[in-house]
């Protein structure tokens, strides 16, 4: 009945479905969802952090100031392929099965996509998929292959005559391919009388950071501020300091900070892959080393070594992880522009957001992993016209986990009980009290040993205070009191003072591991053999 009720509302709107409303809320909007990949909110402007004020991100922040920004939404777990899953499936990695990125998805098994497109949604998902296996509830897909390359990436999708898999190499900058892909597909479906739902997901600003050549020279005359725990010995965590995401030690002169061997030469620095400047055309190569030999010339005529050619190195990663923003910005302004001039812009819910935050230098730091701030938060930034108001700000504890039932709800599609997280809605549309929303965040780690070998973690989050078990090679816990100390720089495990919160904190841990289902399977050590073997390879 349902089910009819909606299609006869749809036939009567024929050609204005902006204008349909029931009561206060209009009748399934479109959704449009766009994700970075490794986006920190310190690289977001809309977020206020020192560094994006000097790379700003103008579209992106349109979307906060016509809508609701998240100042406190966070991950369940850190890391690409898992936080992917946890957003389609609105559960936790142990429930969905994709605890790492090695993990194949069981693309089977329930996703909101799939209820959407069961509910009438025309749905389709372009760019970064990584999770192993083939997109599922989709009408239309084009999926970066892998973790996806910035320049000519391949893409893979089905051929439409033979129905079978393509593997195409697509010449142009990722950001840009994907970008343009979602509104070539726009314009095709948008005066359906159907709603639809889209997945727009970039391969940046991940991993080795290559601007497009029209934002290669960007950021080069602009110095970030250097995170006052840029040096530190990480005392008070043992998993901190036995983690290979150094910037000044572990990234690659070559392949990540584009470094030159010698002053004059082309020949980048250490390169360990080649993947990702080999794949370049001579002509784009050209072009790219038009606007990187100057500044490595400058660099080796400086000679820095110590601690100024460590922080060097972090200039120069900020440089070119800001840079390779810009075009994601420029895409998100492209589709907003494109909703407006079409007139799709009422009734489209549009999201901002990545699949976990990224280290820009705190603790030394790149990469994510670790349940400090900077990794477990992730920026969120919604908008629907006429039902969120501009400027709406939500400070209650979301997570990744409440995604799906969101847009399920604002689609008015029944929420699976068997879903872990809770709608935003609410939150939104009717300001319900931020505190009241929920009272602490669970966070589980797998990833190890693995790239990085960042420790297995869990813990929770409340809004002031966090508390850690690290475990597997090591059995370590770690207290965070954020109000006193934002950096988590001092672990209070051991502080008396403190001993009445733990003993909380452990007990809503443990609640919440018996709500979300956590067994003891999950805390499974790896064979030492593998953990030593997986060390050797870092020293
Ligand atoms: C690659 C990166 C790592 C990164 C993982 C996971 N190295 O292996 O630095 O942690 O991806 O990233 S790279 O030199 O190959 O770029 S994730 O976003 O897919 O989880
Ligand atoms: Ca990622």
């Amino acid at each position: 009945i349902y089910i009819v009720l909606i299609a006869t509302v749809c036939q009567s709107c024929k050609g204005e479905k902006k204008e349909v409303q029931i009561g206060s809320a209009k009748v399934r909007p479109n959704i449009i969802f766009i994700m970075a990949d490794d986006h920190a909110t310190q690289a977001i402007s809309a977020y206020g952090h020192p560094i994006s004020q000097l790379a700003p991100t103008p579209n992106i922040d349109r979307i906060a100031d016509e809508g609701a920004i998240f100042k406190n939404n966070f991950c369940t777990n850190s890391i690409c392929g898992p936080s992917r899953a946890v957003i389609l499936t609105g559960k936790h990695s142990h429930v969905n099965g994709f605890r790492m990125n090695g993990d194949r998805f069981d693309g089977n098994q329930q996703t909101f996509p799939k209820l959407l497109q069961k509910a009438g949604y025309k749905t389709a998902m372009f760019g970064k998929w990584h999770l192993h296996g083939l997109p599922q509830g989709f009408d239309y897909w084009n999926i970066l292959q892998d973790q996806g390359n910035y320049y000519n990436p391949n893409f893979i999708s089905i051929n439409t005559q033979t129905q079978k898999i393509d593997t195409t190499m697509v010449k142009g900058y990722a950001t840009d391919i994907v970008t343009e892909d979602a509104i070539r597909y726009l314009d095709e479906i948008k005066d359906a009388e159907t709603p639809f739902m889209l997945m727009v997901q970039h391969k940046a600003p991940h991993r080795n950071w290559m601007p497009a050549l029209r934002h290669a020279n960007k950021y080069d005359t602009v110095k970030f501020p250097v995170p006052e725990t840029y040096f530190t010995n990480h005392e008070g965590s043992t998993a901190s300091k036995e983690q290979y995401q150094t910037i000044y030690r572990d990234m690659y002169e070559g392949h990540d900070l584009k470094m030159t061997r010698k002053k004059g030469s082309l020949e980048l620095a250490h390169n360990p892959w080649t993947t990702d400047f080999e794949r370049m055309t001579a002509e784009q190569r050209a072009a790219w080393d038009k606007a990187y030999q100057p500044k490595n010339d400058a660099f080796h005529s400086a000679s820095l070594s110590g601690k100024d050619l460590d922080l060097w190195k972090l200039q120069r990663y900020l440089q070119d992880y800001m840079a390779t923003i810009a075009a994601v910005d420029e895409g998100v302004g492209r589709i907003l522009d494109y909703l407006k001039a079409n007139g799709l812009e009422e009734n489209t819910i549009v999201v901002y957001t990545t699949d976990q935050g990224f280290y820009l230098g705190e603790k030394g730091w790149f990469d994510k992993r670790f349940m400090y701030e900077e990794s477990l938060g992730m920026p969120m930034l919604m908008k629907y016209p006429g039902v969120i108001k501009p400027g709406t700000e939500i400070t209650a504890l979301t997570q990744n986990l409440d995604f799906a039932e969101t847009f399920l709800d604002f689609a008015s599609v029944d929420i699976p009980r068997d879903m872990q997280g809770k709608s935003l809605k609410p939150l939104v549309t009717s300001g319900i009290e931020g505190d009241d929303f929920r009272e602490a965040i669970y966070y589980h780690y797998y990833d190890f040993p693995a790239f990085h070998m960042v420790k297995k973690m869990c813990g929770v989050r409340t809004k002031r205070y966090k508390l850690i078990h690290v475990y597997d090679d090591i059995d370590e816990w770690e207290l965070y009191d954020l109000e006193k100390d934002p950096n988590e720089t001092q672990n209070l495990i051991d502080n008396d003072n403190y001993n009445g919160i733990e003993e909380k904190l452990r007990k809503k841990l443990k609640e919440l591991q018996w709500e979300y289902q956590v067994t003891e399977k999950e805390f499974e050590h790896a064979s030492p053999e593998s953990i030593k073997k997986a060390y050797e390879n870092f020293e």
